[in-house]
């Protein structure tokens, strides 16, 4: 039969922008330059996006590091998501968050094997952008 077509028809399947990727309802921009951590939260706010939370490390393609939306920036071991999120479950790396340096550690990053690392956050880094994918036919890009 040609229920299959009529689904389709019924739920337009949504799409990502451009040269982003997707993940089920989910697209994900990687960077292919650095930034440090609050120039690259501003480059995604910018793109209707925030960065990466609910990023899966089986997503990252290659052995980079990435920013996460994760930081403790505005009370010391009081981790939060950049959504407002309270952080219920975590991936630290053996030995962190450490905290280290005389800046101390307060943005968090992401290996490729999926373990978190607190970083000083005026490093330069590679970024992942997150957000929802969207429905062409009531888009507002
Ligand atoms: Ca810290
Ligand atoms: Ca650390």
């Amino acid at each position: 039969g040609n229920s299959h077509q009529e689904n389709t028809q019924l739920k337009p399947r949504c799409k990502c922008p451009a040269g982003w990727q997707q993940f089920a309802k989910t697209c994900y921009f990687f960077s292919s330059t650095t930034k440090p951590w609050l120039a690259a939260k501003d480059f995604c706010t910018n793109f209707n996006s925030h960065l990466a939370i609910k990023f899966l490390a089986n997503h990252i393609m290659d052995h980079r590091v990435f920013w996460l939306g994760l930081t403790d920036m505005h009370t010391e071991g009081n981790w939060k998501w950049v959504d407002g999120s309270i952080l219920s479950l975590s991936f630290w790396n053996s030995g962190e968050p450490n905290n280290v340096g005389h800046q101390g550690e307060d943005c968090a990053t992401i290996y490729s094997s999926g373990h978190w690392n607190d970083a000083t956050c005026s490093n330069a880094e590679p970024w992942v952008c997150e957000r929802s994918c969207y429905c062409p036919s009531n888009s507002h890009w």
